[in-house]
């Protein structure tokens, strides 16, 4: 193997990778002859006019509580779509769908997208994410790029080690970072170990009605979930988890929380589950069925696994489980067939918490550590079944063989990566090609904005000796991401004419204003270029209200035509929602500032967008 790095502590190991990076590429560019026959870096992310990229990415907004689009191998942004947050360039969480959606927060912490899969690939309709921040789950649809339901997970407190999706997308798992007294009760932190749990939830999404729901649950032990990944193939009916704080710690987890030399895996049937919930093996506590381990036996076991281990992940042919050390410079290799035959013959080392652990050597078959290298945190495979590991701490990723443990390749990275995704990545078929890596820092690499430096995300080629041949800045934060085939998404241009969509008005002659007591409705129309709230008044394009009223705007967009969508904001009123075309959007205000207000349509739709306005009538209180 070649040597790429000197022996050095963990720490600068990051920093050194980097200047690895820089020397070999300096001397490469003076010394390696290049093949004329190589594409050069610049031609393979180079997608020319009219045509698109290979592959969309979906990449998690973390803490912006969006979910950022881009297209590789150009890794041109196209889209945000906001999922938890507000965003005043969408409408979204001002109009009285999105609003309701969004549940009365105005913030998320999106983690780990995931997208619908039909037989173990993914199917291009829906695309999973959770929130960390305020216990939330989300679907979004695929034909618009849109958020169909937002559900909040009861009993649960952060589901960072999610979202996950079994093979046809039976169910999405949720389980948790924090511990909390089932339904966030207060109990004091001296009965930790007593009244606190670790909530998994089976969340399952009803196709036809886009709606996510809670199925059942489980209540494991008191610990912190980080990551997870549904089994393939042979392994289908399983799942599986990474812990960190098994000591139970409750205060300063940074020491605490790493004391025990090895934590666990959790390792459990979900099939098995879904039938001792049939069979009533299950409490209801606050509206939830919910799965005691200690009390529902079976189905559910635990692997010991070297100290707070992060990412854990299923090799596409549903063969193994890899568990990356974080705080151990290694990465162990499991055999779903050994745990089976292990769990067939008990040879269990003992319990913790109620639940059998499985002999680790009966399970494990090999530990890996590639030479100085630090920090593992994610694999990824490409369509060889090859393992590509993020090492945060030596800042790069290294490719190896899970059948031999060999490793076959590192490319560094600037800097820090946490996260990687393949081509296809999570299905049972992964295309090779491309990687990302998902780097947390981008030290140095774009023009300075400050203090706070960009993250980034690096276009790595796989398919020969691998090579980092694109890099783009990416808004916090980069957690995880996923990568599609494009022609697998299929979206719509417009929103269907629909005379019955409650509220729409398609006629201008239709458009009308009713007063019923204080409340006033709008049956307006957004079109190139103008608003017509009410054909029959003068001036159609006005709305005259009294102070105090309260208005519901009802906007229909009736331009049939791609991409013309319009907007609709009021002055000094921090309103601003969108119409894309032919959709109907409902707006609630109370009209509680008496005055005269411009409105306007924010979003360009014609040479003539600008005429594109009116006003807000408010006449004072006598
Ligand atoms: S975790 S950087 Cu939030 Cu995805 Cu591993
Ligand atoms: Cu409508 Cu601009």
């Amino acid at each position: 193997m070649k040597k790429w790095f000197p022996v050095v502590s963990g720490i600068t190991a990051g920093f050194l990778a980097a200047t690895v990076f820089f020397a070999d590429f300096n001397v490469g560019s003076k010394t390696v002859a290049v093949d004329p026959a190589k594409k050069s870096n610049a031609e393979k992310v180079y997608v020319p006019f009219g045509e698109k990229d290979e592959y969309y990415l979906f990449a998690s907004g973390g803490h912006s509580g969006q979910m950022f689009i881009y297209g590789v191998p150009s890794m041109r942004h196209i889209r945000t779509v906001p999922v938890f947050s507000q965003d005043s360039a969408t409408g979204y969480g001002w109009d009285e769908h999105t609003k309701e959606l969004m549940g009365g927060y105005t913030w998320g912490d999106l983690h780990h997208p995931a997208f619908s899969e039909t037989n173990g690939d993914y199917d291009g309709k829906w695309m999973f994410a959770t929130d960390v921040g305020n216990s939330r789950a989300a679907v979004m649809g695929l034909d618009s790029f849109t958020v169909r339901d937002i559900i909040s997970v009861p009993n649960t407190s952060g589901p960072h080690c999610a979202a996950f999706v079994t093979e046809n997308t039976e169910y999405i798992f949720l389980p948790t970072r924090f511990a909390v007294p089932l339904g966030s009760e207060y109990a004091s932190l001296d009965e930790y170990s007593e009244k606190y749990r670790g909530v998994m939830s089976a969340v399952s999404f009803d196709e036809t009605t886009e709606k996510l729901g809670v199925a059942w649950q489980v209540a494991l032990p008191p610990w912190s979930y980080d990551l997870s990944d549904a089994g393939k193939g042979m392994s289908k009916d399983w799942a599986v988890l990474t812990t960190y704080n098994t000591e139970e710690a409750t205060t300063n987890l940074e020491i605490n929380a790493s004391q025990a030399d090895r934590d666990y895996i959790v390792l459990f049937n979900w099939k098995e589950l879904e039938k001792m919930v049939a069979d009533g093996q299950f409490d209801e506590v606050n509206g939830q069925k919910i799965i005691f381990p200690e009390k529902h036996k079976g189905s559910i076991y635990l692997i010991p696994v070297a100290k707070s281990p992060h990412g854990v992940d299923v090799t596409p042919d549903g063969k193994r489980f890899i568990a990356s050390g974080k705080l151990a410079p290694a990465m162990t290799v499991f055999s779903f067939e050994k745990a089976f035959a292990a769990i067939g013959n008990k040879d269990f080392s003992g319990e913790r918490n109620g639940i059998p652990v499985l002999n680790y050597e009966s399970v494990m078959e090999r530990e890996v550590n590639p030479e100085n290298a630090l920090g593992p945190l994610h694999t990824q495979f490409d369509d060889k079944g090859m393992a590509y590991t993020t090492m945060f701490i030596s800042s790069e990723v290294v490719k190896w063989d899970p059948n031999t443990g060999e490793t076959l390749d590192r490319v560094a990275v600037q800097y820090s990566p946490g996260h990687s995704v393949a081509a296809e990545g999570d299905t049972m078929s992964p295309d090779g090609k491309y990687l990302v890596a998902l780097n947390k820092i981008a030290k140095d690499s774009y023009l300075s904005v400050g203090p706070s430096h960009p993250e980034s995300m690096q276009l790595i080629d796989i398919s020969g000796k691998m090579e980092v041949i694109q890099s783009a800045p990416v808004n916090p934060e980069p957690h995880y991401a996923q990568m599609i085939k494009a022609d697998k998404i299929k979206t719509f241009t417009v929103y269907p004419k629909d005379e019955n969509r409650p509220n729409s008005v398609w006629k201008q002659e239709d458009t009308r204003i009713e007063r019923i007591g204080d409340e006033v409705h709008v049956y307006g129309i957004a079109m190139r270029s103008k608003f017509i709230f009410d054909a029959k008044s003068q001036r159609p394009d006005v709305i005259e209200v009294n102070e105090g009223d309260n208005v519901v705007l009802h906007l229909t967009n009736i331009d049939l035509d791609q991409d013309i969508t319009h907007g609709f904001a009021i002055n000094m009123h921090d309103i601003n929602i969108e119409v894309q075309p032919g959709q109907t959007n409902t707006l609630k205000f109370k009209a509680d500032k008496a005055g005269t207000y411009p409105l306007y349509c924010t979003n360009f739709c014609s040479a003539l967008h600008q005429e594109m306005t009116g006003y807000l009538l408010v006449k004072p209180k006598q």
